[in-house]
């Protein structure tokens, strides 16, 4: 594998930056305070935290710029004095990226960027800077009578700027399609301070390489994403959920066939998760989810939404899918389908409020593997831990299981088991180690499993083309030297 030569670290220190930056930028870009600087340094799982470094090598403020403008000052500087710097939008990222890894790294967050710039309802297109955040921007649509392709269980809080550098899945993909095929526009600043205005709001466009899918999934190595257009699809008038229970794998396989013959364009979303998951949210939020949507303990759940513009024939799509099933509920209106919903959405919630030692992983094989694998991993933990338990959940519907390990306390072998039963069948069936999280820090060194010698030197070519100074997000994405 080709990997990075290693940055050295930055010369000038905070104090310096500092000052410099006070001089170039109104206040409010400026956060200072060193609560809030902290929590911009640590990740949202409490696994990625930047070391604090002597000298005071270890920038004490986080960058807020109000505008394109200031993001393209501040990367000039920091291009000019070889300062890295971290884009970072909500810091939900899962995988390390929006967080320093080195130490002397400069946080620069999306946050005041956050006004929509236009909306287009005849083409369903809205125009927006990159710090908006995504539930913002589902209210601001809505009201209008569309909706974001994406959602996503970090809706609150992620950008869209943070949704595009890691080209985030989430629960509406089935439907919509990712969301590279739903970006037309985006603005972005490049390691230099160049900026690269490519807004168009059109959906066809046939000009020459299309470089705003560069930095799309590129998670702020190749450049600071500060605006995007993004198709609205019109918001469907009436909404179903249906929770099936299952009793082996193979019936949730056969389930998601059906829906998607009975359901056809309706069909909206399609999760599972199996019965630790369950348990696990029941034992570790009773607050949230306090008894079972379905009586017993069922080994796999599969949650199926319909979502169309007309609800007696979507309905009548529904009670066709659903004849024969024995352990079901149907949810009718907002707060049943809310309630079945925030199952699924809390799995991951749940499992950062259990505290102990969370593993994971988010690959993409063909959904017919997902429980062979799963069991592999599971067998091979129960190996080496007694304490240590696997669950699996996910988006079904596009063949991307969310397998998570969890142990009371981080176990190098529970890791190690985990991670060669994983590695050894990603690599068997060519599956992908990333399916929506992104790479960051966590799966740098993986790269090869699913990227060819060839893939990563030209995406190294890349990299040193538009930041030959490896300021943007250092140590993030490829592997670096030892
Ligand atoms: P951050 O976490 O701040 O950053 C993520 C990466 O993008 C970093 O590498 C950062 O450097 C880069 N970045 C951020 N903003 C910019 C910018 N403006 N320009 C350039 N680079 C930038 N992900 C899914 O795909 N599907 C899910 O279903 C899903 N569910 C989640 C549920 C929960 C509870 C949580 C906590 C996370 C979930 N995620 C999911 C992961 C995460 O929310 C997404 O990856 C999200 O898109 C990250 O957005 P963010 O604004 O928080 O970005
Ligand atoms: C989800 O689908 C997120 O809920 C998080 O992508 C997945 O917790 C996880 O592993
Ligand atoms: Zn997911």
């Amino acid at each position: 594998v080709r990997t990075a030569p290693r940055r050295g670290l930055a010369t000038l220190t905070s104090s310096e930056l500092e000052k410099d930056f006070a001089a170039m930028l109104p206040e409010a870009a400026l956060q200072r305070d060193p609560s809030t600087v902290e929590g911009h340094r640590m990740d949202w799982l409490k696994q990625f935290e930047g070391p604090v470094l002597d000298n005071d090598r270890t920038p004490k403020f986080v960058l807020r710029p109000g505008s394109t403008e200031e993001v393209s000052e501040i990367l000039k500087y920091c291009h000019k004095h070889e300062v890295p710097v971290v884009p970072q939008g909500g810091n939900t990222g899962l995988v390390g990226g929006s967080v320093p890894k080195r130490g002397d790294e400069v946080v620069l967050n999306l946050a005041r960027m956050n006004k929509v710039l236009d909306f287009d309802d005849v083409g369903g297109v809205i125009s927006c800077q990159a710090g908006c955040i995504l539930a913002d921007l589902e209210s601001y649509a809505s009201a209008r009578g569309y909706l974001m392709p994406l959602d996503l269980g970090a809706s609150g809080s992620c950008q869209i700027g943070g949704n595009l550098a890691t080209n985030a899945g989430g629960i509406r993909l089935v439907r919509y399609g990712s969301l590279r095929s739903n970006v037309l526009g985006l603005e972005a600043v490049l390691a230099d301070g160049t900026v690269l205005d490519m807004m168009n709001t059109l959906r066809k466009d046939n000009t020459g390489y299309d470089l705003k899918q560069l930095l799309v999934g590129s998670e702020g190595t190749l450049g600071v994403i500060t605006g995007a257009a993004i198709i609205t699809p019109p918001k469907p008038v009436a909404r179903q959920v249906a929770l099936l229970a299952l009793d082996s794998f193979d019936e949730v396989l056969s389930t998601l066939q059906k829906a998607r013959s009975c359901l056809g364009e309706v069909l909206s979303a399609a999760e599972f998760w199996d019965s630790p998951s369950l348990n696990m949210l029941l034992d570790t939020m009773p607050e949230v989810v306090s008894s079972r949507p379905i009586e017993g303990d069922h080994p796999f759940y599969l949650l199926i939404e319909a979502a169309g513009s007309d609800a007696e024939h979507d309905m009548a799509k529904l009670e066709r899918f659903l004849d024969g099933f024995e352990h079901g509920v149907l949810a009718m209106d907002e707060s049943q389908v809310a309630s079945l919903w925030s199952i699924r959405e809390n799995l991951p919630v749940a499992l950062q409020h259990r505290g102990g030692r969370t593993y994971k992983y988010d690959v993409s094989i063909p959904s017919s593997l997902f429980d062979e694998l799963t069991n592999l991993i599971r067998k091979r933990v129960a190996s080496v831990s007694e304490d240590a338990f696997v669950m699996q959940y996910g988006h079904i519907g596009d063949g991307n299981v969310h397998v998570n390990g969890w142990s009371p306390a981080f176990d190098q072998d529970v890791l190690d088991a985990l991670e060669d039963e994983l590695y050894a069948f990603l690599t068997k069936h060519r599956g992908s180690i990333s399916a929506e999280h992104g790479i960051g820090v966590l799966k740098a060194k993986k790269m090869h499993i699913s990227n060819t010698e060839s893939s990563l030197a030209l995406m190294r070519s890349i990299k040193n083309l538009l930041d030959p100074k490896n300021i943007l997000n250092p140590g993030k994405v490829l592997p670096e030297q030892a």
